[in-house]
């Protein structure tokens, strides 16, 4: 096995992994080095499985599939279908959001409501749905029949286009790009690499371009903006992070997966003084929720919940011995969660049909009945404390500070009211420029090393950063999500930040609320009257696993977004594909890739595109 210190940069990472080692414990380190070397011809994205005439591998000796498809053609496909996996994914979770919002306004459930009515009626205003005049439930009615008619085949653009300049619209007409409904596009692009459809490698990156697109302002914007209708909008607040967030004194349940639908009733149900009195009969000072990945990030933002861990440590927090539940969503959940969950007294509880987890406690958690089921759920991990034995408990670290809650209405309250003292700062050069860093952690990654590196390089030369998903847990504990991380800052962020007292690197919520950077990015555009692609800003994912990080890397550079990827996908068996993602896709619409595993590098590539954009925009560099 490889040597502790050189997986990860955390000691309550390390001290977890000692302990698993010595009580026999497998985490996902060990199983990668048990499927290394992997499969060149996958890796290179040259195995092709669509029909059974294959499945079939290319290379140079031997250059044709069995149907006579090429490497191009192979890697674009299976290119194609794993953003699709991603855009799915996404905009799966956001229709469950469409369908709580239908439960509410048919009067099905009482334990969702609408908690923000000014942003509701505001979407509903963006989208051209008539508020005035008309009460909540009228509204909330169109805007649920709006956003569900965005997931069909009927309309020519998905609605938050209405936000999208019009320059890069145009654009994407141009290039048959725009998105029309969101599972128009995953189901074509299904179609589309079947045999004998879409033979044309670039053709076939054009329609994924569209179907991630059809993800970042669509399914997952739609995500993003009912979770803050139905839970509230974020606001600035402060919390903690790292293992240290569970309690030797408590009944801990952790949060885990992406739906604030199902983390937001736990949540309440464990204030409920009934189960809270149990958790004391039975010698515990109370029960503590705390969370990991998204939804944890979700709870984060909303509630101030503190966050575990993210990707790479949802195994150790287990292995604490102090976790009495884990419950689950869907997404990023490691099916070994429920092997070593087994190891100790820890519940794993999945609620979620379409996730469901041999071995699980289950729950079809449901909106009608979705308190009753958390409180039901809450009991379960309250009667585990009983179980628990305080001898393999091990809580390695007390938490660090963050500060979360960076929504963009909550961005622009703080700046008085507009977006102006943001766009007069960026003028300054004050802050120079804008990357968001999101994304995930990969074992074949020294944990949070480069999530943590690209950060504290970027906010030096005066680049903002803004963070999601996985990378918050880790700019929290590197201690970059207060605001005395100013210290670390070059002049311009220290003198803006500090004016504000808010970080350099912001929380801006889960993997979905990648939405809000992309809003934000057009706001900035339509402010300045210029293309999303004018602006100086980037986007990276350093540690990147998922089709969901490879979706969202998409449809940042389709929106003018240059990307930054710390390791590339599995497309460098096609030139024709490399091609066009690092470079072919600039003159396309205005951005592409870029794969660098150093992030000194990463950092200085920033910096010389936001200076070339700044120059264009008649700015300082
Ligand atoms: Ni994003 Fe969230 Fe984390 Fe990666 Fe997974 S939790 S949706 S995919 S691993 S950041
Ligand atoms: Fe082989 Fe073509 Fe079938 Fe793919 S679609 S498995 S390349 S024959």
């Amino acid at each position: 096995p490889r040597p502790i210190d050189e997986l990860t940069i955390w000691d309550d990472a390390k001290a977890m992994l000692r302990k698993a080692r010595a009580e026999g414990i497998q985490t996902v380190h060990d199983r990668l080095d048990r499927q290394t070397p992997h499969c060149k011809f996958c890796e290179l994205g040259t195995t092709c499985r669509n029909c059974t005439m294959g499945p079939c591998r290319v290379s140079e000796k031997n250059p044709l599939g069995v149907c006579g498809a090429d490497a191009d053609v192979i890697v674009a496909r299976n290119f194609g279908r794993f953003v699709t996996g991603g855009a799915a994914g996404h905009s799966d979770h956001g229709r469950d959001l469409i369908e709580v919002l239908e439960a509410i306004v048919e009067g099905e459930t009482k334990d969702y409501r609408i908690v923000a009515e000014d942003k509701l009626r505001a979407i509903a205003g963006e989208v051209g749905i008539q508020t005035e005049g008309r009460s909540t439930m009228e509204v909330a009615r169109d805007v649920m029949d709006c956003f569900f008619a965005d997931f069909g085949s009927r309309k020519k653009e998905v609605s938050f286009l209405a936000r999208v300049p019009q320059v890069r619209k145009d654009k994407w007409a141009g290039l048959k790009m725009t998105p029309r409904g969101v599972d128009r596009e995953i189901a074509e692009m299904m179609h589309r690499t079947h045999m004998g459809c879409d033979n044309d490698a670039p053709n076939t990156m054009i329609h994924a371009a569209r179907t991630a697109l059809a993800d970042g302002w669509g399914g997952s914007m739609i995500g993003t903006e009912l979770s803050d209708v139905i839970f509230g909008v974020p606001t600035p607040k402060m919390s903690t992070a790292n293992l240290g967030v569970i309690k030797a004194d408590k009944v801990n349940i952790l949060v885990h997966g992406h739906n604030p639908v199902v983390s937001e009733m736990i949540l309440a149900a464990s204030r409920e003084p009934e189960l809270v009195n149990r958790a004391k009969e039975l010698g515990a000072t109370g029960i503590n929720v705390a969370g990991l990945c998204c939804t944890g990030n979700e709870l984060l933002m909303r509630q101030g919940i503190p966050m575990a861990g993210n990707h790479l440590m949802t195994e150790l927090a287990i292995i604490t011995g102090a976790v009495e539940a884990i419950v689950v969503d869907y997404q990023c959940i490691m099916p070994s969660l429920v092997q070593i969950s087994g190891c100790y007294h820890t519940k794993f509880i999945d609620t979620a049909n379409k996730a469901r987890f041999t071995g699980a406690i289950h729950f079809d958690f449901q909106p009608r009945t979705a308190m009753k089921q958390a409180r039901e759920i809450v009991s379960i991990a309250v009667e585990a404390f009983a179980q628990r034995d305080p001898g393999r408990v091990d809580i390695p670290c007390e938490p660090i500070e963050i500060m979360t809650g960076f929504s963009n209405e909550a961005v622009i309250a703080a700046l008085g009211g507009s977006l102006d003292p943001m766009v007069q700062a960026i003028a300054a050069g004050d802050i120079r420029g804008a990357v968001g860093i999101v994304g995930c952690n990969n074992p074949k990654i020294k944990q949070d090393s480069m999530n943590v590196k690209l950060a504290e390089e970027l906010i030096k030369k005066d680049i903002l950063v803004l963070v999601t998903g996985c990378v918050t847990t880790a700019a929290g504990k590197a201690g970059l999500l207060v605001p005395g991380a100013i210290e670390k800052a070059g002049p311009g962020l220290q003198k803006v930040c500090g004016s504000l007292g808010i970080p350099p690197v912001l929380h801006y919520g889960s993997c979905v609320d990648n939405a809000r950077i992309l809003q934000l990015c057009a706001a900035l555009a339509n402010a300045l009257k210029v293309d999303i692609s004018d602006l100086p800003v980037g986007a990276s994912s350093p540690e990147w696993y998922s089709e969901k990080a490879a979706a969202i890397g998409l449809y940042a550079v389709a929106s003018g977004i240059y990307t930054h990827l710390g390791h590339p996908p599995n497309i460098l068996g096609s030139k024709t594909v490399t091609d066009l993602a690092v470079s072919g896709l600039e003159d396309l619409v205005g951005a592409t890739f870029f794969i660098e595993p150093d992030m000194v590098k990463a950092a200085d590539m920033f910096d010389q595109r936001i200076r070339t954009k700044r120059k264009a925009l008649g700015l300082s560099e």
